[in-house]
C-alpha cells in the first residue's frame, strides 16, 4: 500500500511536469489563425495522455528497479507470474477508449476547420520549383507577396506546375498539400495582424528550402492601399513590367538580378555580354538569343549550368508581348 502511494504520487508529479515541458505554448510559434486554436487544443491534449504514459512506465520501472532490488545474499528465484487477466483487459480497453475519444474530437475540430463563412475571399496559390504566386480575383490582381486581411476567412485554391509541394505557414498551423493535376483547397481565418512566412513542406527538389513566401495579415485600410498601388502597377513601362513578371512566374526563384550564381546564370549585366555555351561555342547575348533561351532553354545551354532545370513551359504559359516585356527587363539589367 505504502508503494502503491508512493508510486501514484510520482507519477502524478512527473505527468504534470513532462506535460508543461510539451505544452504547445513553449513549442510552437505563435498562433495567428483561428482554426489553428483547435490544433493547439488536440496538441495540449495529445501532450498529457503521452506524458502520463511515459509516466506510467518510467516511474514504476524505476521505482521498482530501486526499491525492489536483489538484496545481499539473497539468492531465491524470483516469484514465477503466469498473467493476469485483468491486468491485460484495462490496458487493452483504456488505451482503446483513449484512442476512440481522439479520434471523435478530431472529427469535430476537422467539421469546425472546414467550416466556410459567407464572405470569404478566395485566393488562388500556384506553387513551381521554387516560388509561389498569389491570384486574388476579387480585386483582379496577382502577387508574389501573401496579403490578408485580420478576421476575414479565406478560402485558398491550389494548384501547381509541376511537383507536390505542400502550403504551410506555421504561424496558422495548418497544412496543405498542392498536388499537379488536382486543386486542393484550404481554409483559414487569421487573428493576427503581423509578419509571416509560407514555407514549402513537402521536399520539391533543389531550391526546396528556399521555397518561401511573405505573409503579412493587415487591417483594411492597409490593405485597399495595396491592393490601390498593385492595381496602379498595371501602367507601368515595359522593363518594371517585366520584373513583376519575373517574381510572378517564378524567375526569380532560378535567376538572381545582382549577380550572384543561382540554379541558373544572374540576369545582371547579362544583356550584351559573351556567353560560353556547354558545347564550347561562345554567343553574343542579344533580343534573339535571350527569346531563344526562354522559349526552348535546352536549345542553347550556359555551360556549368545543368540541362533541364529551367521550365520548357513558357512559351506556353506567356504571352509575346510579357515575354518582350521580360526581354526589356533583363536589357535593363545590362550593367
Ligand atoms: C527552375 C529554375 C529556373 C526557372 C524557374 C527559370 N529558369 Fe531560366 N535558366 C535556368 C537554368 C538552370 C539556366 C541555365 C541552363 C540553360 O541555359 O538552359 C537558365 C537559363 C536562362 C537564360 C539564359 C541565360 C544565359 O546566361 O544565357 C535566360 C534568358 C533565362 N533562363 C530566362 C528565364 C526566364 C525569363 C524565366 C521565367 C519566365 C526563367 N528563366 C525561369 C533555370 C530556371
Ligand atoms: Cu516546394
Amino acid at each position: 500500500m505504502k508503494h502503491l502511494l508512493a508510486v501514484v504520487v510520482l507519477i502524478v508529479i512527473v505527468t504534470l511536469a513532462v506535460g508543461f515541458l510539451l505544452n504547445p505554448e513553449n513549442l510552437l510559434p505563435t498562433l495567428a489563425s483561428e482554426e489553428g486554436a483547435f490544433v493547439d487544443q488536440l496538441f495540449s491534449l495529445y501532450a498529457f495522455v503521452i506524458a502520463f504514459f511515459f509516466a506510467l512506465i518510467v516511474v514504476i520501472l524505476l521505482y521498482s528497479t530501486i526499491v525492489f532490488r536483489r538484496k545481499k545474499g539473497d539468492d531465491k528465484p524470483g516469484a514465477n507470474v503466469h498473467g493476469n487477466s485483468v491486468l491485460e483487459i484495462v490496458w487493452t480497453v483504456i488505451p482503446l477508449g483513449i484512442v476512440l475519444f481522439f479520434a471523435g474530437l478530431g472529427a469535430v475540430y476537422l467539421k469546425d476547420t472546414l467550416k466556410a463563412e459567407p464572405d470569404e475571399m478566395i485566393v488562388e496559390v500556384t506553387a513551381s520549383q521554387w516560388s509561389w504566386r498569389f491570384r486574388y480575383p476579387e480585386f483582379g490582381i496577382s502577387s508574389t507577396e501573401l496579403n490578408l486581411l485580420n478576421g476575414r476567412q479565406v478560402l485558398f485554391v491550389f494548384e501547381s506546375t509541376d511537383v507536390i509541394h505542400s502550403f504551410w505557414v506555421p504561424e496558422f498551423r495548418l497544412k496543405q498539400d498542392v498536388v499537379p493535376g488536382i486543386t486542393t483547397t484550404l481554409r483559414l481565418k487569421p487573428t493576427l495582424p503581423g509578419s509571416y512566412k509560407v514555407r514549402c513542406a513537402e521536399l520539391c527538389g533543389l531550391n526546396h528550402a528556399y521555397m518561401l513566401a511573405e505573409v503579412t495579415v493587415m487591417e483594411q485600410a492597409e490593405f485597399d492601399a495595396w491592393v490601390a498601388s498593385e492595381i496602379d502597377s498595371g501602367a507601368l513601362g515595359p522593363p518594371d513590367r517585366g520584373a513583376k513578371l519575373a517574381g510572378l512566374n517564378g524567375c526569380l526563384a532560378c535567376h538572381s538580378t545582382d549577380g550572384t550564381r543561382s540554379v541558373g546564370p544572374s540576369w545582371r549585366g547579362l544583356f550584351g555580354s559573351e556567353e560560353i555555351l556547354e558545347d564550347g561555342s561562345v554567343v553574343l547575348v542579344d533580343e534573339a538569343y535571350l527569346l531563344e533561351s526562354i522559349l526552348d532553354p535546352n536549345l542553347q545551354v550556359v555551360e556549368g549550368y545543368r540541362p533541364d532545370l529551367m521550365p520548357k513551359v513558357y512559351g506556353d504559359t506567356l504571352s509575346q508581348e510579357e515575354i518582350q516585356d521580360l526581354i526589356a527587363y533583363i536589357r535593363s539589367l545590362e550593367n
